[in-house]
């Protein structure tokens, strides 16, 4: 565990540049004497009330900003330490000026993330609510979005919170058990408890089932566009980004290298992806382009197979939906408006097939519905506010916790001593409590708070 917080620390936790307002933050116990160093004419601040006051360079006095300053006491506040609130005037050099103002009045720099890490030491939040604030500010996504806030409302810590409950239980009933004389029945059988954990074992499961998908939805899902040269990869890429990004000609082999996107579809992130045409190419920067392709399609979380021909599929893309087999293929029968209504069945091995055309939007909103259904498939059915697991710590902690659970209720079943088969249940109970960060090793802590902005 990390010390006592004793430093006072600030931090400007707005974006730098121009804008109207740019907020200095301060938190630790010398918060209000720091203000009151750069606030002179304050007086005694009423907390949570808003005033309008001249900040001043403490050693000299002189006028830095105007801005409206705010004290939050602690430990009602969002680091549970006092808390002060600077807003002052936006721009390039005011926020860095009344950020110095607080420094030579005694404050020290904030570390990334160094406010909410605060929250957490000070159980204002748990481990999993903290990573949410992050989620929250660099999402991107609607859905990412709706899973963070979620997740800052404790949707997840109470499920994971109540597992934990589960699991106690299930010590109590076996203590309760171990504790009845022999002579009588007991009245929670071995087997009555056995089946208790399988309760929990598909409780545990559920909620791991959400990790694939729900990692995805922070990192966006890798879909590819592949498919034979000139046939309409770069304007249906264009057309999923309602911009042209990528050129477009007639000419086969256009693109040479991939282009990367990011675009949020039916709320979902995706990182799409066109590439070069595949094709045995003798020019030697379109092989590499080629070969650039085969390796994100090697990565990706989903494949868009572009089909201009509605004859036979060419060798190569019969070939390639063989191959597919790990991730879903869309074949996406292009042009259409030149094609008219002759689109194909879908082929075997694809996970979908949709006539569109780039040029007038005909099926766009069918392959846009699709392509959310075909990776994030549990999290498009799933109830709006049921948890995800966004994280691969997460998932860990999960997955451990139901291997334990599992071992001990087969334990019990193989006829095991039940004292012995408890010696599962504890690490059930650390993961869940490691999850939550009810503990937590600091390196865990450093892992969780490094990716957050200053001043948060
Ligand atoms: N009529 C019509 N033409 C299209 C459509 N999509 C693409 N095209 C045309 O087809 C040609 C090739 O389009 P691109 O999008 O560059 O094809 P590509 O697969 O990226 O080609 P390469 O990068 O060379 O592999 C261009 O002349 C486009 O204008 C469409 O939906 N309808
Ligand atoms: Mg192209």
């Amino acid at each position: 565990m990390d010390v006592v917080a004793v430093d006072t620390i600030a931090a400007i936790s707005t974006p730098p540049g121009s804008g109207a307002i740019a907020v200095v933050r301060l938190s630790g116990p010398r918060a209000t004497d720091v203000l009151a160093r750069v606030a002179p004419e304050l007086g005694p601040a009423e907390p949570r009330s808003a005033r309008l006051i001249a900040i001043r360079d403490p050693d000299t006095g002189e006028l830095v900003d105007r801005a409206v300053v705010v004290v939050y006491p602690g430990p009602g506040s969002y680091t549970g330490e006092d808390l002060v609130e600077i807003s002052g005037h936006g721009g390039w050099l005011g926020p860095a000026m009344v950020m110095e103002a607080c420094v030579a009045a005694g404050a020290r720099l904030a570390e990334p993330g160094e406010f909410t890490r605060r929250a957490y030491l000070n159980g204002r939040m748990d481990l999993v609510q903290a990573e949410a604030v992050a989620d929250l500010i660099e999402g991107r996504s609607p859905m990412l979005r709706r899973a963070a806030l979620r997740q800052l409302d404790r949707g997840l810590s109470d499920q994971v919170a109540g597992l934990h409950d589960a699991l106690v239980q299930l010590e109590a009933l076996l203590v309760h058990h171990l504790d009845f004389p022999e002579e009588d029945d007991p009245p929670f059988p071995v087997a009555g408890i056995a089946a208790e954990a399988d309760l929990v074992v598909a409780r545990l499961r559920r909620l791991l089932d959400t990790a694939p998908e729900g990692e995805l939805l922070r990192e966006g899902a890798l879909a590819v566009l592949a498919g034979r040269p000139n046939s309409g990869k770069s304007s249906l890429f264009n057309a999923l980004l309602g911009r042209d990004r990528a050129i477009v000609t007639e000419v086969p082999g256009t693109t040479r290298d991939a282009v990367e996107a990011t675009v949020s579809l039916g709320g979902f992130p995706f990182r799409l992806v066109d590439t070069a045409g595949l094709r045995d190419a003798v020019d030697r920067v379109e092989q590499l382009g080629v070969a650039v392709a085969r390796r994100y399609l090697a990565a990706a979380d989903l494949v868009l197979l572009c089909v201009e021909d509605r004859g036979q599929l060419a060798h190569a893309e019969l070939e390639f939906l063989e191959e597919a087999g790990r991730c879903p293929v869309v074949v996406v029968w292009s042009k259409a408006d030149l094609a008219g209504e002759q689109c194909l069945e879908m082929p075997a091995g694809a996970a979908g097939a949709v006539c569109v055309s780039a040029l007038t939007g005909q099926g766009m909103a069918e392959l846009q519905a699709l392509l959310p259904a075909l990776v994030y498939r549990g999290l498009v059915e799933a109830p709006v506010d049921a948890p995800v697991l966004t994280r691969a710590r997460h998932g860990r902690a999960v997955r451990e916790a139901l291997e334990e659970v599992e071992g001990f209720a087969s334990a019990l079943r193989e006829g095991v001593e039940p004292e012995v088969a408890s010696a599962h249940l504890g690490p059930a109970e650390t993961a869940l409590e490691e999850l939550l960060g009810v503990i937590t090793r600091d390196d865990v802590l450093d892992r969780v708070f490094r990716d957050f902005c200053i001043g948060k």
